[in-house]
């Protein structure tokens, strides 16, 4: 170990923008937002009073090109192993897909990336820091597998949900505790608000870990601001009227602050409001348009414009209410003098979700809430409902289980196209903030590097002086796909080949400047990202040999890492 940390010193030493006095074991805070778009935050231009996160930017480093793997159970495998999804064998959510297909082999192994649930073939980073030293603890949403509980994937602590996607913020009774048995905090009737509640267990859990004198790993995976949608009022104050203006005014401002922040080229222009992602629902919900578009905001009737107004303004308070909850955690950090000596990660699973259509549905109550497991039902189908007159002020509070719907998922991810499960920016891009005063000495700068989830695992590593295995209680392990950003930390280049993803059918790689990207079922598109990172002008018929080639590498990285073969159902048609 200590010539790992030798060689972690060494390689620090060698960036001028590094602090001189670089602790070669920081400890290791990683903060995951669920569907937070790319643009919500205030330092990547939004609107939203993101003040403690704004801060982190300004004493550490904002990634302008980040990406993460387009949805939760696939970002979060990836987030967690170093590997991509599939690999770890979640392509898709943590169904066994494998084992429901006949012919799929005694163990589904027919699907090796489709499994549900993370696989032998893959540690996490908690597995990894742990035998370097490292103490550890998760609170939030888990969902890489019913069956892999985060105690027995290296966690010592866990207080959050282990299953499913859209939680009730005001229903506690999802929330466990692992390993069972061990104390939790108990709220009276209307004080639990889950945000909140994270918050509160991950602070009990960092008292505990500093204890020890070790240096920590703790993994902070919120809910928010994923549908359901919801806002302690006082979060949420002052945002109807900010979104009253409509989300064509809101992705103007937002552009305008990018450019003006220096996050993108003053060039960039704003792509034409993406399509509605499913028309069956937009359809039958009364929302669909002439040209497939979300329409425009001045199109809609007063009401609905209303009712919308007040969805987006309870999603930006759930961003607000994670903020405060974040800056809840660096004061305690600054405390406890350990701020400047732990390095801050904060990113989003995937990009804002659209959901189905403009208008946004409305969840169903759930019965009887399990401990571990969040609220699991089909969305595609659920209804609109109009809120209106009094009950404007129910949305968003508890007894309402609202989306926001596709057109205000467009303009969190200004001024990109799409949106979550896409291959396309507005899928993947997610905004990265690295904070460590001990280790980087650059401040408020911006870093233009690729990068991707998969690198945590490999930055984790070299910080912390660990030693990624190639065995693990007997099973031969997946070398690690990802790259350490130390060197972008400094503002050296990652060196790799590529990045690639899938899912759903939905494909993408980028290489270099170029971008090969496709809707399941589709041609592929072809980007220049230097130039054209909004993706609207396709080259690929201008450049077919690039196409073919960049496509046959696609090809063989989707055999290697098992992404085919796939099951008949993992491909949606556009
Ligand atoms: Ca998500």
């Amino acid at each position: 170990m200590m010539r790992n940390v030798l060689l972690v010193a060494t390689a620090l030493a060698g960036g001028g923008a590094l602090a001189a006095a670089t602790p070669a074991r920081p400890n290791i805070l990683i903060i995951l937002a669920d569907d937070l778009g790319w643009s919500d935050l205030g330092c990547y231009g939004g609107e939203i009073r993101t003040p403690n996160l704004d801060a982190l930017a300004t004493g550490g480093l904002r990634f302008t090109q980040f990406y993460n793997s387009t949805r939760c159970c696939p970002s979060r495998a990836s987030l967690l192993t170093g590997l991509y999804p599939h690999q770890a064998g979640i392509g898709l959510m943590t169904s066994d897909q494998g084992a429901r297909f006949p012919g799929a082999g005694d163990q589904g192994e027919a699907f090796p990336g489709y499994r549900g649930a993370l696989n032998e073939r893959c540690v996490t980073i908690a597995q990894v820091l742990k035998p370097a030293g490292y103490r550890t603890a998760a609170v939030g949403k888990w969902h890489v597998g019913d069956r892999e509980l985060p105690t027995k994937r290296g966690f010592d602590d866990f207080y959050g949900f282990v299953s499913g996607y859209g939680v009730d913020s005001w229903e506690p009774r999802m929330m466990t505790r692992l390993p069972e048995g061990k104390p939790q905090r108990a709220y009276r009737p209307g004080e639990f608000f889950a945000t909140d509640a994270i918050t509160d267990h991950a602070l009990d859990f960092l008292a505990d870990l500093r204890k020890a004198g070790a240096p920590w790993l703790l993994y902070v995976a919120y809910q928010a601001p994923h549908f359901p949608v919801a806002s302690r009022k006082d979060d949420m104050a002052g945002y109807p009227e900010i979104y009253a203006q409509g989300w064509d005014a809101i992705r103007e401002q937002r552009l305008a602050r990018q450019k003006k922040i220096g996050l993108l080229p003053v060039d960039t222009p704003l792509t034409p409001r993406s399509k509605i992602p499913h028309v069956v629902a937009a359809t039958r919900m009364g929302s669909m348009t002439a040209d497939g578009a979300n329409p425009a905001w001045d199109s809609l009737p007063a009401e609905r414009r209303t009712d919308l107004a007040q969805r987006m303004a309870v999603y930006a308070g759930m961003v607000t209410g994670m903020d405060r909850n974040i800056g809840r955690l660096l004061a305690d950090l600054r405390a406890s003098g350990q701020l400047d000596h732990t390095l801050v990660f904060f990113l989003s699973d995937n990009g804002a979700c659209a959901e189905w259509e403009p208008f946004g549905f409305e969840m169903v109550a759930p019965p009887n809430p399990q401990p571990g497991h969040g609220i699991n039902q089909g969305t595609q189908a659920l209804p609109n409902k109009l809120y209106g007159g009094a009950e404007l002020a129910r949305l968003g509070g508890p007894g309402s289980f609202p989306s926001y719907g596709s057109a205000w998922a467009n303009a969190c991810n200004t001024p990109w196209r799409l949106y979550k499960h896409y291959g396309h920016e507005g899928g993947i891009g997610t905004p990265l903030i690295a904070h460590w005063p001990a280790g980087v000495s650059a401040k408020g700068e911006f870093r233009a590097q690729p990068g991707h989830l998969i690198d945590l695992m490999a930055t984790c590593v070299a910080v912390a002086g660990a030693s990624y295995p190639s065995e693990w209680n007997g099973n031969k392990i997946l070398p690690c796909e990802g790259r350490s950003l130390v060197p972008a930390f400094a503002n050296k280049p990652i060196e790799r080949e590529f990045l690639a993803w899938e899912h759903e059918g939905n494909r993408a790689m980028r290489e270099g400047k170029w971008k090969l990207v496709s809707l399941a079922g589709s041609a592929w598109e072809l980007y220049d990202i230097d130039r054209d990172r909004v993706e609207m002008n396709n080259l690929a018929v201008a450049q077919p040999e690039r196409v073919t080639e960049m496509s046959a590498r696609w090809e063989a990285w989707a055999r290697r890492t098992k992404v085919l073969p796939r099951p008949d159902n993992a491909a949606k048609k556009q």
